[in-house]
Formats: C-alpha cells, structure tokens, sequence
C-alpha cells in the first residue's frame, strides 16, 4: 500500500489519496469521497483551508461560499465546465462527486475529507467549525433538528422545483406551458410557505440568521430576478422580501455576492 501526493493536473490541486487500497499501478486511483475524515494531514498547494468546486451562475455552489466567507474560513474556489443539458460532470469532478454536480467541497484541514450535496456540505461545515454557533444550531439541540428540517426542505422543496422552473425556461427544447406553470406555481407556493412561517417570527431557526435562511437565498434571488414573470415580490410576498433583503444586505453576501458578479462579467 503507497501513500503518494498526486497532481491533479486539470485541476492545478494537490490531492493526497488516503490509501492505495493495494494498487501497484502508477495510474492515479483516487478513494477521497468515500473515506471519513478523521486526521489533520492539510495537503493544498494554494494555502487555503478547502477547495469549492463551484459554478458562476448556478446557485448551489454559492451558498456554501456565503457560509464559508461568514465563518471566515479560506477557501480557493475551482469552476469545472459543466454541460447542464447532459447532466454528466466533467472527469474532474466526478471524481469527487460521484453525482458529477457541484458544490463539491475538500477540506485539506481535516485528511484532505471530500463531502457534497450543499447542505450537506453546509451541516458538515458548521458542525466542524461553528463551534461557537455564530449562524448555526448546536447538535442534538432542538434547534438543531429544525435546522436540518429546514436544509431538507430546501433542498427538496425548494431547489429542485425553483431548479425545473429554470430547466423549462432555459434549457428544454420546447415551450412546454403546462411544465412552466406547475413550476411557477410551485415556487409561489414555496414562497409562501416562507411568507406564513416568516409572518410569525423574523428567521427561520432560533431568533437569529442561520445557515437555514442563507441556504433558501440563491434559489430565491436567482428565480426572484429572472424567472417569474410579472412578479412583485414585495408586493406578493413582503415580509420574505424583506427577509431575502436582510440576507443580501449582510457584509459576508455581499462580498460573495461581488466576487460572483466580477466572474460573471469577465465571460
Ligand atoms: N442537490 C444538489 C444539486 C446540485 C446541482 O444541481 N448543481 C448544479 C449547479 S447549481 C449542477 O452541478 N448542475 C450540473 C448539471 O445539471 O449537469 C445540491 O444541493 O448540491
């Protein structure tokens, strides 16, 4: 068994492989995603605490962005091409997401972990490093569960239907109108799902901002701005607009936010 630093050369990374599992070759084998991270053996060739495989304009990637930048945690963000119309990742990122999507995260600080699935990603985050419960929920906590009640809905009942709402709008060949209005009508009663829960207390979780409502905030901005028509979110949903503002008005945002807009621009 050899344990070696191996150069990902599309990626420009320095990945070390937690065991060989026996393999003589001198092709690259890689078990990353699939080992528990248990050590610190920090092995990153940019210096920075973790590696974000990212996209510029999709949303999921952004969220863990938003609560790395508000733990202050370092992170060098890596953008793998992606064919949204075929839905197969690059090599490069399925090998380490087995889904081939991002966000993809490598922690370099705990045995070079891999982890997906953005709220995944986020609970793994905030369990590790929010140790002083700055945005999230102590485990085992009441609190806690509604925060994981919470990153599932979001990412069930928020992300994949805000998620075909986009596909039928941008990506599908035809104009299929009974598709676009079971999406859209999905995401208004989403948003109003919000818009009774944030009536009755002024976040999500606990009586502060949580991961819960920075991780519902891409999808809505995203899907706010341009994709449904003829929508007046302070008008039909004010008090989750006003909520959707105070996320984006927070320092961490924002910065994220202006990194993502300079990438955008640059195509
Ligand atoms: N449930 C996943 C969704 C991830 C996802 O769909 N990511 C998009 C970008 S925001 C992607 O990688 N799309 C590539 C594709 O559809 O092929 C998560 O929350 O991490």
């Amino acid at each position: 068994m050899s344990l070696v630093i191996l150069r990902i050369l599309r990626l420009g990374l320095h990945i070390r492989p937690i065991a060989s599992g026996g393999n003589t070759s001198s092709q690259p084998h890689i078990f990353i995603a699939f080992v528990p991270c248990t050590s610190h053996t920090p092995s990153m060739s940019h210096g920075k605490q973790f590696t974000l495989f990212n996209h510029k304009a999709g949303p999921n990637g952004w969220k863990v962005a938003f609560v790395l930048e508000e733990l202050g945690l370092t992170y060098e963000s890596v953008f793998p091409e992606l064919d949204m119309k075929k839905h197969e990742g690059p090599e490069s990122l399925t090998k380490f997401n087995p889904n081939g999507r991002i966000p993809a995260l490598i922690d370099h600080g705990n045995n070079d972990c891999v982890i997906w699935e953005s709220n995944a990603i986020i609970q793994y985050i905030v369990d590790k490093y929010d140790k002083e419960r700055k945005i999230s929920a102590a485990p085992g906590t009441d609190e806690y569960y509604t925060q994981l009640q919470w990153l599932y809905f979001q990412g069930t009942g928020q992300g994949p239907y805000y998620g075909q709402l986009a596909w039928f709008i941008v990506y599908h060949p035809e104009k299929v109108q009974s598709a676009l209005d079971r999406y859209t009508n999905e995401v208004r009663r989403v948003l109003g799902v919000l818009e009774g829960e944030l009536s009755k207390r002024e976040w999500l979780v606990g009586n502060r901002p949580t991961v819960v409502d920075i991780a519902f905030f891409p999808w809505n901005e995203i899907t706010v701005e341009r994709f449904l028509e003829n929508f007046d979110f302070e008008k039909e949903f004010p008090v989750t607009a006003k909520w959707h503002k105070k996320i984006l008005e927070r320092p961490a945002v924002k910065k994220v936010r202006d990194e993502r807009a300079k990438l955008l621009a640059q195509k």
